[in-house]
């Protein structure tokens, strides 16, 4: 049995063409089955459902032998031991800075300068500025960021942005880039190795699918 790892939502939904060019088409709709182990139209292949964050720590234990993660969350939350062979080129975005309308970011982010930064992403933030020798206070949120400016708690914010209209909404702009950002396939490395005739085949069939 190979198990799949996934998160409902952007993540699932894009899957959907990745896995159907595997011969993987799931028996129930994640959005609205509360089922978090999915069966398959392929016996050997089965879908679980769990948090965005925990892909990761599933396949890293073996309790999944691959997964689908954003970059983000395995820059951040660390993708060490996990085999990364593919860009699946999907749940496209970018992680950004982004500051109130009005805000002065050059100005603020000169020389000497301290900014106060919310984010979810701590490790990226921090990566990020100390790169550019900004001082940020880096403050730990799990999520709405897009309130911490408004209501005086950071100066600014690290967020993935797609549409760009959260950002709007909340008059807000991005003001730096710091990456573009996609989902990749990810391995457990002893799966890899003990059941090769059945991975081995998933993967060339999600690399000819996300070319
Ligand atoms: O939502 P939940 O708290 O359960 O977990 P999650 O947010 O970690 O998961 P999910 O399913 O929302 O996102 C899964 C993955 O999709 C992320 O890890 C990213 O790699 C990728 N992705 C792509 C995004 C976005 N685009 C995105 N726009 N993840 C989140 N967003 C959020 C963003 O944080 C902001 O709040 O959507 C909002 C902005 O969207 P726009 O379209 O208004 O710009
Ligand atoms: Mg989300």
């Amino acid at each position: 049995m190979i198990t799949i790892a996934l998160s409902k939502g952007r993540i699932f939904d894009e899957a959907v063409p990745l896995l159907e060019s595997a011969g993987i088409v799931a028996r129930d709709d994640p959005e609205t089955s509360r089922k978090l182990i999915l069966r398959t139209s392929r016996r050997d292949v089965r879908l679980i459902i769990v948090r965005a964050t925990d892909v990761p720590i599933y396949v890293r234990y073996g309790a999944a032998d691959l997964g689908v993660a954003g970059k983000d969350v395995l820059d951040e939350h660390g993708g060490a031991g996990l085999y990364q062979p593919l860009d699946l080129k999907i749940a496209r975005c970018r992680m950004v800075v982004a500051a109130p309308d009005g805000f002065d970011y050059r100005h603020a982010v000169k020389q000497g300068g301290r900014l106060r930064v919310a984010t979810k992403y701590v490790h990226t933030a921090r990566e990020h500025f100390a790169a550019k020798g900004v001082h940020a206070d880096v403050i730990r949120l799990h999520g709405s960021m897009e309130l911490a400016p408004l209501t005086g708690l950071a100066d600014a914010i690290v967020d993935l942005v797609s549409t760009g209209r959260t950002l709007r909404a909340n008059r807000l702009k991005a003001v730096e880039e710091i990456a573009p950002l996609s989902a990749r396939l990810i391995v457990n490395q002893a799966a890899l190795k003990l059941k090769r005739p059945a991975i081995q085949p998933l993967l060339d069939a999600f690399a000819r699918a996300a070319s």
